[in-house]
């Protein structure tokens, strides 16, 4: 519907610009009219209405909340491009399904536990100097505490990591300036071991943190035995920000329930809600990770479960710790891009908190500090280091930036509201009103040293009346706004259907250089050539007692082999390689019964393994609708009983062949091979060689004919016998070949045809 109004739109503004008289039936105002559009809708939608073969200038990628995924889309048209499965399996990528994919989700087992979703939070560009290099994407579970790595290059996830320590972990994922360190902190307190501990020790034996997960860019994974916590009071870390600029080496972490409190309605104590907010401020925690990264390299960290922590002792002797109040209950804190001042948002006060990098140094430097927490960790006054507060409404949460000097943009949850303010004058600009209770908001690079300001997106939780109604369970409103303007205007409502996407960061498009195919026969989890690939003609089954092993690939329209034996109780493993080089021709393969689904991108090589414990027929397919003989491209698993004796001889199976339909064949053949020809002249008539996906495809098109020659040589040979019957067969099989041949020259044929190709002399 939305794709077809906006078509009627474009062709109305077209219409109206042309003022041609002949589509008087489809004018714009006529258009306007019927759908009861005003001029500020329709200036909107040309604002975000990307004709078809358009491309986005932004990236989004946003957390898919407790799903456990990542949503992939484009700003400003706000058209979803993939879901990246993450901490959740993903059929459609095969993700969880094939063994590659399995092993990753397996790191982020918890206590040996399978955990099938992930809460996921808070998605992080990789930072070079500040800025998002388009590289990796980090994102936190807050449930299971765990964070992702996703690589850009496939938009893959390659790697969990698990907290050891916590038993939550909210304010992550963060990144340092030229992502050395991932940060995640905790959440709700826990002891650190896996014991029971009574809530009677939370004081003692409960305990926060802040991790720092070492990346190694290179490699484009978190190294664990490289990483550290600095060890917190059992207070509950909250959001968490990596400074920038003058404050790069520190990270900044918020807190509630500074109280400790403890509730439990059933030991008759007042619920945590009440006891959680009694006091009037929190704390900031704020780490100097640099020197805490030289304190683990000198051996002052302590081994718990694996993980370097540095004792609170050793923090605040070595004097990389400090606490700062900030009023209570706050939830985001964010550093501004020149890295000079920190907003402290404060959920359950009207005003955000504006701290000073400058100041806190000097409390530093002074060791000026108001007293010490009961875990002797020192506290420096907040009118020491306030640098404004400014009242923008009720439930300010998160806050991001412009690309204008001191300009901020600050969600107000309960007002439902977005404000725009100056952080330096301490002044409200505008305000805009969102539908309904906005979380986190984000502007383009909004979290770098280089925002780009241009739009901002409002991530609601609530969608109420926003959209045809789905059930008691709606989606989740993401809402487009443009601030290139001296006003905020929003554009458009995106219904987020996957769960509460808490965060997302926005990528400029041409930092991100997406692949589109592996090198062939490629484990794309590790990055490694597959030890299980298979080049064409070269597949094979290995069959040893109680295993039949498979090295097959998939082609157009073919999945070798296309029968398996097994017998009752055998491991099957099936190993696949596309061996596709043309963009955009996945394969996938399902199989009945077995709980198989396999998505097989150009190059990649795929593996799934099961017990075939019951005997029967297992019919398998390619799930991608990948040419006209898709439907064909199957096969099948024969599971035989244990001892089975063969009772039916091989030649009864299908049908039988004549001379007379070995001949139509022929004749066929002779026709396609026609199509063909002209097809393959038009090609070698341009300069293809400038478009690598046509070089790719004529690649792959060059296979197919090579096999349908081997093909046609069997068919003459069995003719030659009289053997009409596999004549035919022969005959059609060197068809299928021509069919696969044609159909990638076609497509060929017409990407140089609208990519404005040039005849060669
Ligand atoms: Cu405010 Cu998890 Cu960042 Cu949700 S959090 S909104
Ligand atoms: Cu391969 Cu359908």
């Amino acid at each position: 519907m939305k794709l077809k109004r906006r078509w009627a739109l474009t062709l109305g503004i077209a219409t109206a610009l042309l003022n041609h008289s002949a589509m008087a039936n489809n004018t714009l105002e006529e258009v306007m009219q019927a759908r009861g559009l005003t001029q500020k809708d329709v200036l909107a939608a040309a604002k975000t209405y990307t004709p078809t073969g358009g491309r986005d200038e932004y990236l989004a990628f946003s957390s898919g909340g407790q799903s456990g995924q990542v949503l992939v889309y484009g700003i400003p048209s706000m058209r979803i491009l993939k879901y990246i499965g993450v901490f959740t399996p993903e059929p459609w990528q095969g993700y969880g399904f094939d063994e590659e994919s399995k092993a990753v989700l397996a790191q982020g087992r918890v206590n040996g536990k399978d955990i099938n979703y992930g809460d996921a939070h808070h998605p992080a560009a990789s930072e070079t100097a500040g800025d998002y290099d388009g590289k990796y994407l980090f994102i936190n579970d807050k449930a299971n505490p765990r964070i992702a790595v996703i690589d850009l290059h496939d938009f893959e996830t390659k790697q969990i990591v698990t907290n050891p320590l916590y038993k939550s972990a909210h304010g992550g994922a963060f990144v340092t300036e030229n992502t050395e360190y991932v940060i995640e902190s905790a959440q709700y307190a826990a002891p650190y071991s896996k014991d029971y501990v009574p809530l009677e020790e939370f004081n003692d034996q409960y305990r926060g943190g802040v991790t720092y997960w070492k990346f190694n860019k290179e490699k484009g994974r978190i190294e664990p035995e490289n990483s550290f916590t600095v060890e917190l009071p059992p207070y509950s870390q909250d959001l968490s920000d990596a400074g920038k600029g003058p404050s790069s080496e520190w990270s900044f972490t918020n807190s509630f329930c500074t109280e400790r409190y403890v509730g439990g309605i059933e030991r008759g104590r007042p619920p945590f809600e009440a006891g959680c907010s009694a006091k009037d401020t929190d704390f900031l925690q704020m780490i100097h990770w640099k020197k805490a990264a030289e304190l683990v390299a000198a051996g002052k960290a302590k081994n718990i479960n694996g993980m370097n922590v540095i004792l609170m002792e050793t923090a605040v002797a070595e004097g990389i710790l400090f606490l700062v109040p900030e009023p209570k209950s706050p939830h985001g804190v964010d550093v501004t891009p020149d890295g000079s001042k920190i907003v402290i948002n404060g959920k359950l006060d009207t005003h955000v908190s504006v701290y000073s990098f400058e100041k806190l140094m000097a409390a530093v430097d002074a060791k000026k500090f108001e007293g010490k927490d009961a875990y002797g960790i020192p506290i420096i006054a907040m009118q020491d280091v306030l640098h404004t507060q400014v009242e923008l409404g009720l439930g300010p949460l998160h806050t991001q930036f412009d690309a204008k000097q001191c300009v901020a943009y600050t969600s107000l949850y309960v007002d439902s509201t977005i404000a725009r303010w100056n952080y330096c004058e301490g002044k409200v600009l505008d305000k805009i009103s969102i539908h309904y209770n906005v979380g986190h908001l984000m502007t383009m690079g909004g979290d770098t040293v280089n925002p780009d300001g241009k739009y901002l997106v409002s991530l609601n939780k609530l969608a109420i009346d926003r959209f045809n109604p789905v059930g008691p369970l709606h989606p989740q409103n993401h809402q487009l706004i443009d601030i290139s303007g001296d006003k905020m205007e929003l554009l458009y409502d995106m219904p987020v259907p996957l769960g509460e996407p808490h965060y997302v960061v926005a990528i400029k498009a041409d930092k991100l250089k997406p692949a589109i195919r592996y090198q062939s026969g490629w484990n794309s989890r590790t990055n490694q050539p597959s030890a299980f690939k298979t080049r064409a003609g070269r597949e094979k089954i290995e069959v040893t007692e109680g295993k039949v092993e498979v090295f097959g690939s998939t082609i157009r329209s073919h999945i070798t082999p296309e029968i398996i034996e097994a017998t009752e109780g055998d491991e099957v493993i099936i190993h696949l390689t596309n061996l596709e080089r043309a963009q955009d021709e996945t394969h996938g393969f399902a199989m009945y019964g077995q709980n198989v689904q396999l998505s097989i991108e150009p190059g990649k090589t795929v593996t799934t393994r099961f017990i075939a414990d019951k005997a029967g027929v297992y019919p398998y397919y390619c799930t991608e609708f990948c040419s006209a003989l898709h439907l064909e491209m199957q096969g099948y698993l024969l599971v035989k009983p244990k001892g089975y004796q063969a009772t039916v001889s091989e030649g009864k199976a299908g049908a039988v062949y004549t001379k007379a339909e070995y001949d139509k064949q022929v004749a066929t053949n002779i026709e396609t091979q026609g199509v063909i020809d002209s097809v393959v002249g038009f090609i070698t008539s341009q300069n293809y060689q400038d478009f690598p996906p046509v070089v790719a495809s004529v690649e792959d098109a060059t296979d197919q004919l090579n096999f349908a020659k081997e093909a046609k040589a069997k068919a003459d040979a069995a003719a030659a016998k009289g053997d009409w019957q596999n004549g035919a067969l022969w005959a059609n099989q060197w068809w299928q070949y021509q069919v696969k041949a044609a159909d990638i020259g076609l497509r060929a044929k017409a990407y140089l045809q609208e990519h404005g190709s040039k005849p060669v002399k």
